[in-house]
């Protein structure tokens, strides 16, 4: 075609073929304008989310530190307990409750989760679900939005510093989101994120201590705002970056989810990842179901016995068993103390 560089343009090339950012990129030519090579992909910076993240972090070490200087124990307290619940809203509600559907719950405890899960600020359970089935369909290629083979960084926070690549955004067209689409309350949440959103992470989190115990505002922005808000989300983020990266393989040597009990223990049960990336439906998401640091599994079995949470997935001993004897990397036994044959 006339105009195209030669050099890059193949009239045979029409396949989606992914070349790695920085390389073979005409001058001025971009991912937008290039008509010929739509896959072509190169890493556009936005620069409005590094400021914003940048802003965010160094307000949460300001935060850590006057924790210790100056705030009351009670604005602490009341810091580590919207961590606690806006994670729950992570790992009980997006992740185990809407993104893998391993377990049901009644309109009162999905209205929980997704009040939890609006202070946690994740973007809404629709957007975080489509991104969470990505993650699992195409793990560790282009088409996972944190894609771990890009390195430490890009898959705990670079990947929100950048536009998405675009097999996401094709191979995402196939994703079946009707589950979710059919769900009034995930839907009355993505309808009033913007709304709901400051009101739960930022206002109300800022508001109750200055007006229930005196607390200055700036302690209270600093700590139960700003810090909580981005330790929780560098809890969660671990779990793309560390969990698959470091730890045992005991389900699967052939993927990079590893058992991590450091990122168990900050995401709430949310670290043994290499059993979850074997075994998704699992609403446990590991394993051991005596809460070996796993608060979530908690919180799931108290529901159903409370009869809010029900049809509860696992996955048999036996399955399990044949699964590590095929690709287990061998430390199974000595994680979890039954022989191995
Ligand atoms: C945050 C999320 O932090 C963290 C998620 C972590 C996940 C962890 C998973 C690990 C397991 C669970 C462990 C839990 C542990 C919890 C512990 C708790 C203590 N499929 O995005 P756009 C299409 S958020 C299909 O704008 P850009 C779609 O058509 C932090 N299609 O792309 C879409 O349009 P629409 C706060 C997809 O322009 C269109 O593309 N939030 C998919 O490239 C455009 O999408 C932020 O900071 C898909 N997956 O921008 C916001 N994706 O939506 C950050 C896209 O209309 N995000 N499409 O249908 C952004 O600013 C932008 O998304 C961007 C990319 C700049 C990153
Ligand atoms: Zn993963
Ligand atoms: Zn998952």
């Amino acid at each position: 075609p006339v105009g195209a560089p030669s050099v890059l343009f193949n009239e045979d090339d029409t396949e989606p073929s992914v070349v790695d950012e920085g390389n073979q990129i005409a001058e001025g030519e971009t991912v937008e304008n290039n008509k010929y090579k739509p896959y072509r992909y190169q890493r556009q910076i936005v620069w409005r989310n590094v400021a914003l993240f940048v802003y965010l972090h160094i307000a949460a070490l300001y935060g850590a530190y006057l924790m210790f200087a100056s705030a009351k124990v009670a604005t602490s307290i009341w810091a580590i307990l919207l961590y606690q619940m806006s994670g729950l809203g992570i790992t009980a509600g997006a992740h185990r409750l809407w993104a893998h559907r391993s377990y049901k719950g009644k309109l009162p405890l999905r209205i929980i989760l997704m009040i939890f899960n609006t202070i946690a600020f994740e973007n809404h359970i629709y957007e975080w679900a489509r991104d969470h089935r990505m993650h699992h369909k195409y793990s560790e290629t282009n088409a996972d939005p944190h894609n771990a083979k890009r390195g430490f960084f890009f898959s705990h926070v670079g990947w929100l510093l950048c536009r998405k690549h675009p097999e996401i955004k094709e191979k995402g067209r196939g994703i079946d989101m009707s589950d979710l689409e059919r769900d009034p309350v995930v839907v009355f949440q993505m309808t009033y994120y913007l709304l709901l959103m400051p009101v739960l992470c930022f206002l109300i989190p800022t508001c109750v201590p200055v007006f229930l115990w005196g607390e200055t505002w700036s302690n209270s922005w600093f700590v139960a705002t700003m810090f909580r808000y981005t330790f929780t989300l560098n809890m969660t983020w671990l779990v793309n970056s560390a969990a698959h990266m470091w730890g045992d393989r005991p389900y699967d040597k052939f993927i990079n989810p590893s058992e991590n009990i450091g990122v168990a223990l900050g995401a709430l049960g949310e670290g043994w990842h290499n059993y979850h990336h074997v075994f998704p439906w699992d609403y446990k998401a590991a394993e051991l179901g005596n809460y070996r640091a796993n608060l979530t599994t908690g919180f799931i079995d108290f529901f159903s016995k409370v009869g809010w949470a029900y049809d509860l997935k696992t996955v048999s001993t036996d399955m399990i068993r044949k699964r590590v004897d095929r690709t287990g990397d061998g430390t199974h036994s000595s994680i979890w103390g039954w022989e191995d044959k």
